[in-house]
């Protein structure tokens, strides 16, 4: 979609910190990160919402959730641990209309969230 700014990521069209892709999947930093390691995951085919997942997308779904393992790993979260978050919509918090895993670590997280 030409009008989605992750999807003008992903084409290469914007610029972006990527830490990790492949030909599903892309990993980039938030650009307002909300910890000290905050990497957005996302598809590279365009899906706007959790909502609009299909169950052939199950695999793609898995993948991203590999990849945030992958690059906890990276950024060496993985022992200390880390949050993974999908947020859907309006009450949710969702601002932009493609699908993405944050990867939040480098501090303590609280619970419930905000
Ligand atoms: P959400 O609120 O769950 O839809 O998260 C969207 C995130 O995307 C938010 O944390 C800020 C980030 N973001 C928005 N525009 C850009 C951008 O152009 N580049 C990067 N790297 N991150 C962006």
């Amino acid at each position: 979609m030409t009008d989605c700014i992750f999807c003008r990521i992903a084409a290469g069209e914007i610029p972006a910190n990527i830490v990790y892709q492949d030909e599903d999947v892309l990993a980039f930093r938030d650009l307002n990160p909300q910890a000290p390691v905050h990497v957005l995951i996302i598809p590279r085919r365009h899906i706007a919402t959790l909502n609009d997942v299909a169950p052939e997308d199950v695999q793609l779904l898995g993948r991203l959730l590999l990849a945030a393992k992958m690059v906890a790993e990276q950024e060496g979260l993985a022992e200390a641990g880390y949050r993974t978050v999908i947020n859907c919509n309006a009450d949710g918090g969702q601002t932009v209309f493609h699908v993405h895993v944050h990867l939040l670590g480098g501090r303590s997280m609280n619970w419930p969230p905000g």
